[in-house]
């Protein structure tokens, strides 16, 4: 008959439920978690694993992409009407948004993989309406299809705008490959956002600072609340949170100011009524709304755009062409504290001549009075931002030539070195935040194999080696694309001094690679005396390998290389070298997983890789923990079948503060390992448990050399993309 019989799951009036019910996650909150070495889009990309995107962009006909977008700009479309005829400056805040999630401390967020799309960024406050913005986007992305991903082409729009309203830019590289599923990115712990009245993440008074990575102030913003902080419209404190979100995005005083001012020459807010007559975001919306948030009822669409920040007015008076409109009506004016009519509180010019109001977004006829927010008050109260703004008031010019600089490197900086960037507008320029490398040159065989020999009769150790080229290539982030062992920047005293390192001990390993290189670059050598190292390591196992290393890295100059930005790729934690430097809010085990994600690893590497690093040694400080054999430096499996032998009992070490474990023979007594978490977790681990059986199995061990071989080659090469 088609009908469904009782029991059968999806039938049944019980109310709605999800289709898993209850996950491990919701009985088991506290779990370590591995979803994340298991996602971005390797599984769901529809276009399959043999998809180039890099060929499919170099594919298109990038004029005739240009001039669709620019047509798009005024081609009015009446489910959502563009303010002033013009839809620009709406495009520049969607690329600006999908950029400003970018963060310095982990590399995380930008532009770089079309995260806007998805949950929970395609919903959060702060993206309000820019649903509306990608969906004007789609026939052109439907028109060029794979050849353009989301990712470029929300930065290109972004471009596109600027240009097509008389503004600078510097140039566009693309290169961003979608993905197409949410990364899981630390966002805050928070359980509101901004709009449920949460407090703010910056309190000085109560000691509270920016919890790092994050650079928002609350949970479901790009940066800071416009109202200031809390909504509290106090311009200093708007100025103290900004300085502080916009360094976590690699900005300073003067690109934050610039990127703020040249911003906000264009468009308007949207505050003309209240917010609380709105739906739900994106993710939470009906069905029949295919996707769309933010509306007030179905006549929403078609009236187009009215609250969003529920701020309301542009900044300057002519809000769809490029102009230094903003910092003269900024100095020109005192301004007054008014609400909108949504209730926001924001700042209006007192007594504006006639021409320096604005034209009604809908009705060019009639004039309206202009806006600042709150963070931009603080361009002219902060005595140091005022500085700057004071300069660009006086010297348009200059601003020009810093927006166009930081807006470059807003929507650039996590996509890793140039070689990357793709298209005809690829700025020459070389720029001291791309970590330029100069390229390196080919070492012959014959060269590669007199320099190891050399390497490994030098008098250095297996475990001294193995420790150089690790700190050396494990700096690598594959959320960024900074750090890696091309550039030999690990040599530089601001990163061989990290405690991580062991600077006396690296120091000296570098001195003597130098000593014996002859013309191979240090970055090379480096990752030679690794392969050298591991291939001894194996051999005297039992097991004759090869670890190939494919040469070619430069060696990057002092004056390529700005210190300061290579600060946030020092390790709190690396778990690959037993490494913690203090202990964190966050469990350390965790610590390994996110650098494993890091790193780019699979589960499976990332177990083969701590198990044949501490058979080689490779603690930072040349602890014993986890080095669960008599015969270091050999790479064995031991780290496996001595943590999964049940004749050893662990306990805490009183007084470690739980990061310190001890274990002992169950039926003497006597003391056999030390540990640490990130040892444990291996047993512990439902998951990880299950690969280290693998390893720990009779006849697994030239599985393992192989395994841990590949493994290690990747991460050297991670950062390689002179070679794809
Ligand atoms: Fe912005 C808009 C805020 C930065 C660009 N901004 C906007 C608004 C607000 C804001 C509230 C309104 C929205 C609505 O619609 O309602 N910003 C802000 C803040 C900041 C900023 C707070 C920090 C300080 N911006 C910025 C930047 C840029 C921008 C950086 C670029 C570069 N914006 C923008 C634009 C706009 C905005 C273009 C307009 C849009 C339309 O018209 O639609």
């Amino acid at each position: 008959t088609g009908e469904m019989s009782g029991g059968c799951p999806f039938n049944g009036d019980g109310g709605m439920r999800t289709l898993l019910g209850r996950t491990n996650k919701d009985w088991w909150p506290e779990a370590t978690q591995l979803d994340i070495l298991t996602e971005e889009g390797k599984s769901a990309n529809p276009y399959g694993e043999d998809f180039d995107y890099a060929e499919a962009f170099n594919s298109i006909d990038y004029t005739a992409l240009k001039a669709d977008i620019t047509a798009l700009m005024t081609d009015n479309q009446d489910w959502w009407p563009a303010d002033y005829g013009h839809y620009g400056p709406f495009f520049i805040r969607m690329a600006w948004h999908a950029a400003g999630t970018y963060r310095t401390g982990d590399g995380r967020g930008g532009a770089g993989t079309g995260q806007q799309r998805f949950a929970p960024l395609n919903s959060w406050p702060d993206n309000g309406n820019l649903d509306k913005a990608r969906r004007l986007l789609w026939p052109i992305k439907q028109k060029y299809g794979r050849n353009i991903s989301w990712a470029d082409l929300f930065v290109l729009t972004g471009n596109v705008a600027i240009e097509s309203m008389g503004g600078p830019v510097f140039g566009f590289g693309g290169g961003r490959a979608d993905v197409f599923e949410p990364e899981s990115v630390y966002w805050g712990t928070e359980d509101q956002w901004v709009d449920q009245g949460v407090a703010t993440r910056i309190q000085p008074k109560e000691g509270m600072a920016l919890e790092n990575p994050l650079a928002a102030i609350q949970m479901g913003l790009i940066y800071v609340n416009p109202e200031g902080p809390g909504g509290n419209p106090d311009p200093l404190e708007s100025a103290r949170d900004m300085r502080e979100t916009f360094a976590r995005m690699a900005m300073n005083d003067e690109e934050t100011v610039a990127l703020t001012a040249g911003g906000h020459a264009f468009g308007k807010a949207h505050g003309a009524e209240p917010a609380d007559t709105f739906g739900g975001s994106p993710e939470s919306e009906a069905l029949e709304l295919q996707g769309f948030g933010w509306l007030n009822d179905a006549d929403e669409i078609g009236k187009g755009h009215i609250t969003t920040s529920g701020i309301e007015g542009a900044w300057s008076n002519n809000p769809t062409s490029w102009s230094h409109d903003y910092f003269r009506i900024l100095f020109k004016y005192e301004f007054e504290l008014v609400h909108s009519p949504a209730g926001a509180q924001q700042w209006t010019p007192i007594n504006p001549d006639e021409a320096d109001m604005a034209p009604d977004a809908r009705d060019p006829s009639k004039k309206v009075p202009t806006m600042m927010t709150t963070a931009d008050m603080a361009l002219k109260m902060d005595p140091d931002y005022r500085k700057i703004s004071e300069r660009f008031l006086a010297n348009p010019e200059q601003l020009d030539d810093a927006f166009a600089r930081a807006w470059f490197k807003l929507c650039h900086r996590d996509m890793g070195p140039k070689v990357r960037y793709l298209g005809p507008e690829v700025p020459s320029e070389e720029l001291i935040w791309m970590d330029p490398v100069p390229a390196g040159t080919q070492v012959s065989d014959g060269d590669v194999a007199a320099f190891k020999s050399a390497v490994l009769g030098s008098g250095l150790t297996v475990s001294e080696l193995v420790k150089a080229a690790w700190a050396s290539a494990s700096t690598y982030r594959n959320s960024d694309r900074r750090g890696g062992a091309n550039g030999a920047h690990i040599r530089f005293d601001a990163m061989k001094n990290w405690a991580a390192n062991d600077p006396d001990e690296l120091g000296k390993v570098l001195a003597k690679l130098d000593e014996l290189r002859g013309s191979i670059s240090m970055a090379d050598a480096i990752v030679l005396g690794g392969a050298a190292s591991v291939e001894k390591a194996a051999k005297d196992a039992g097991f004759d390998v090869s670890v190939g290393v494919t040469t070619g890295r430069g060696d990057a100059t002092e004056d390529q290389f700005d210190a300061k930005s290579f600060e946030p790729l020092e390790p709190f934690a690396d778990g690959f070298r037993n490494y913690l430097k203090t202990k964190a809010n966050v469990r350390t085990e965790d610590m390994l997983i996110d650098k494993a994600h890091l790193l780019g690893l699979s589960i499976p590497e990332l177990t083969v890789l701590v198990g044949g690093m501490r058979a080689l040694g490779a603690n930072a400080g040349n602890t014993s923990h986890g080095v669960f054999t008599d015969r270091a430096g050999q790479l064995t499996p031991d780290f496996f079948t001595n943590l999964l032998d049940m004749s050893t009992k662990w306990t805490i070490v009183d007084g470690s503060g739980d990061e310190e474990y001890v274990g002992t023979d169950r039926s003497t007594g006597a003391e056999r390992h030390r540990a640490t978490r990130t040892d444990l977790i291996f047993g512990s681990n439902s998951q990880l448990r299950a690969q280290a059986e693998v390893y720990a199995e009779a006849g697994s061990e030239a599985k393992f050399v192989n395994d841990f071989v590949a493994a290690w080659t990747k991460v050297m090469d991670a950062d390689r993309f002179d070679l794809s």
